[in-house]
């Protein structure tokens, strides 16, 4: 009698637990960040997204320098894997772009975003160059660096 009901008492810990963790993980897998399930373990396509960005300064002598960026400035692909990549436009109207090396091509406006897709063959390095700003005589070089390996 008295052992059955230690018996007891331990199953209902037990089950008690595993209930617990069971709730536990369904909750998390219902309300993770969707930022979570954009890993590349998954079969899923990957979304990599970015911004345009302004650094601004100004030098000794007064004058005024500015260069527009992507932000981040370098991103990684495994070859092979298909990616979007979603721009948003938050510094400068207009960023018209090309991907060196592919027949990828848009144009990125403020406040907005711009998706393209992205997929590699070949390992390398590949450019993403805004065509208003390529480089330091036209407020850049604003240019990102895909890089495939
Ligand atoms: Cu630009």
């Amino acid at each position: 009698m008295f052992r059955s009901i230690v018996l007891n008492k331990k199953k209902r810990i037990l089950l008690t637990t595993l209930l617990a963790a069971m709730i536990a993980g369904s909750l998390f897998l219902l309300y993770r960040p969707s930022v979570l399930s954009t890993g590349a373990a998954t079969s899923q396509i990957r979304t990599i997204h970015m911004v345009t960005g302004e650094f601004k300064a100004t030098t000794g002598d007064g004058k005024e320098i500015e260069a527009y960026i992507w932000h981040p400035g370098t991103v990684f692909v495994e070859k092979g894997e298909t990616v979007h990549l979603v721009i948003r436009g938050v510094n400068g109207e207009s960023h018209p772009f090309f991907i060196e090396g592919t027949d990828i091509k848009g144009e990125v406006l403020k406040d907005r975003e711009t998706r393209v897709t992205f997929k590699a063959e070949k390992e390398g390095t590949y450019r993403l160059i805004c065509l208003t700003h390529p480089d330091k005589d036209h407020d850049g070089p604003m240019i990102a660096y895909i890089v495939v390996d």
